[in-house]
């Protein structure tokens, strides 16, 4: 398909207060981040965690920096270098993230933490609010690549209405202040091909997890 929208400048778009979407932001580091996502997932395998109610995550993850985001019968949770090997952070990933947060107006953004999701055609994440870090004054950044997907961005209960956006390839989201604990997801990927990341959609979130 001819991308008509390949060399045009990023923009932006206001989601909420302290919410934005910076559209085509990381397209192009997007080949770089996608490189260094191979790597990561080499020495760090992509997992299916099992969340506290017993059911798979159709969504595979995996990490990179200080430490690492699990899901098991005990919750979710961050923990610390078990003694197995982790990748760290690839300095190009935490310069696209600060500079971000930064253009958003989010100032000194100190991510310690990178996870890493991967969707096939058909896997979802489920509303859900990111309130397992220490530092809720430090925002969110997400990278999306490959694969489109409708983002839902709603309230400050699961019950609230959502907004539904599509997220492309090197959009980013820049996400906190008074927006940081609001509910969100991702409805299920439609089958497609990447060009670049094939059957699969990639979202990195940078985070100060401690
Ligand atoms: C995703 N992202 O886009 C899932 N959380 O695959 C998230 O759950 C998320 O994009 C907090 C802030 C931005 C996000
Ligand atoms: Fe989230």
């Amino acid at each position: 398909m001819l991308d008509l929208f390949s060399d045009e400048a990023p923009w932006s778009e206001p989601l909420a207060e302290g919410a934005v979407i910076l559209r085509r932001r990381a397209r192009a580091d997007a080949p770089l981040l996608l490189t260094a996502l191979e790597e990561i997932a080499a020495q760090s395998p992509f997992q299916h965690y099992i969340t506290p109610g017993g059911h798979q995550m159709s969504v595979a993850m995996t990490h990179c920096g200080d430490l690492r985001w699990a899901s098991d019968s005990r919750g979710y949770h961050y923990h610390d270098h078990d003694g197995t090997h982790w990748p760290p952070m690839p300095d190009h990933f935490r310069t696209l993230a600060v500079a971000a947060a930064e253009q958003a107006g989010f100032s000194h953004f100190t991510p310690d933490t990178c996870l890493i999701n991967r969707y096939t055609p058909g896997a979802k994440l489920t509303l859900h609010q990111d309130k397992d870090e220490k530092d809720l004054r430090q925002p969110i950044v997400s990278v999306s690549l490959g694969l489109p997907a409708v983002f839902l961005f709603g309230g400050f209960t699961r019950a609230d209405a959502t907004q539904r956006v599509l997220l492309e390839h090197g959009d980013m989201v820049v996400w906190g202040g008074v927006s940081r604990l609001r509910f969100h997801g991702i409805q299920p990927v439609k089958p497609g091909i990447h060009p670049l990341a094939g059957p699969f959609r990639y979202n990195l979130t940078f985070r100060r997890a401690r």
